[in-house]
């Protein structure tokens, strides 16, 4: 299997997120991605590939002009407001809630940050948009390689994407890979196309994105929004809108969940997209079910990753893997790359 590897991913490196009333150290950090590259290089899983550039049409297919033109500017913005920022991460502080008018670009910069995004655990740095960027396009060459014959391909990259919307970053989002590379692929021909969210959070933006249309099927098994982030979208009366009524599935499960468990609602997912007959499938790749992830509340095990990926493979369509989530830093290389491995050699 082909991976198409984010080599700018380090230029994003947040100093801190809110949790709690307090500035803590970020938890979505480079080493993440270094520990899977590693494992993928130690087990000689395929091809480790530079991305292909792409327009800017392959962004615009899901995202806001004025969304995008706000992230490739931010920094030099922020910048301009006072050369001692150069030191500090952006971290938004402010947020249209209900009542307020969102059409309006506010000219205040603080103001102009909550527009496009919703927590204050995600920090926008020097880097952030050329790495996102990159990171987009290794999501749209996997999928590439996918629509070129590929049975499988993966999108090794950070910041992850799928709680970012189509004009909002949050959850450590910026822009949202899966859903570009499902659009990449719907783009090129494949007529209907799955995304499977197995991060432990739910993918509300990719959600968001596709909830009104019947052509992108989305399941996603996560802690449940009650209690777990993203809090306010993931519940299971959440259906599709429109055109999109019925092609959007969410499995909600308790903290605590074991794979026995949480591999029941996999089959309800998988049974959901076969029902969908989608062409391909782009899989949410988030390794933060894990027993010892610090931030989230399943208790899947290394093993269990090579059980996921055999069934990902059972399912038989062409995958783009998209990497997502996963905090416990010693262990998501092996787990991710474990998934990764049962698809191919099961
Ligand atoms: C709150 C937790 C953000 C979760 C990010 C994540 N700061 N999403 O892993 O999949
Ligand atoms: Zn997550």
């Amino acid at each position: 299997m082909k991976t198409f590897y984010n080599h700018l991913h380090a230029q994003h490196q947040g100093k801190v997120e809110m949790f709690r009333g307090a500035l803590v150290p970020c938890f979505e950090v480079p080493a993440r991605a270094d520990h899977v590259l590693a494992e993928l290089q130690r087990r000689q899983l395929g091809a480790v590939l530079e991305p292909h550039t792409f327009d800017e049409a392959a962004l615009t297919a899901i995202h806001s002009p004025r969304y995008l033109n706000f992230l490739a500017t931010a920094w030099d913005q922020w910048v301009a407001l006072d050369p001692a920022h150069a030191d500090k991460d952006i971290l938004p502080s402010v947020w249209p809630t209900r009542t307020f008018r969102t059409d309006i670009e506010p000219d205040n910069f603080a103001a102009k940050v909550g527009l496009y995004s919703y927590d204050a655990g995600t920090p926008f740095t020097s880097g952030t948009w050329v790495a996102a960027r990159e990171g987009a396009h290794c999501a749209l060459s996997a999928a590439q390689a996918v629509l070129s014959g590929d049975r499988a391909a993966f999108a090794l990259s950070r910041p992850p994407g799928h709680h970012a919307g189509a004009d909002f970053f949050g959850g450590y989002c910026f822009l949202n890979n899966a859903a570009l590379a499902a659009q990449h692929l719907r783009n090129a021909g494949m007529h209907k196309v799955a995304v499977l969210d197995v991060d432990y959070h739910h993918g509300n933006g990719t959600q968001a994105i596709f909830y009104d249309r019947p052509d992108v099927y989305f399941a996603s098994i996560h802690g449940d929004p009650r209690t777990e982030y993203p809090f306010y979208l993931g519940h299971a009366d959440e259906t599709g809108t429109g055109a999109g009524l019925g092609a959007n599935l969410n499995l909600p499960l308790p903290r605590g969940t074991e794979y026995a468990t949480w591999a029941q609602a996999l089959e309800t997912a998988l049974a959901g997209i076969a029902k969908f007959g989608a062409d391909a499938l782009v899989v949410s790749l988030g390794m933060d079910t894990f027993e010892g992830d610090p931030i989230s509340g399943f208790k899947l095990t290394t093993q269990d990753y090579l059980r996921l990926g055999e069934r990902l493979a059972r399912a038989g369509l062409p995958t783009v893997f998209v990497f997502e989530g996963g905090y416990a830093v010693d262990a998501v290389g092996v787990n991710a790359v474990n998934v990764l491995q049962g698809f191919t050699s099961p």
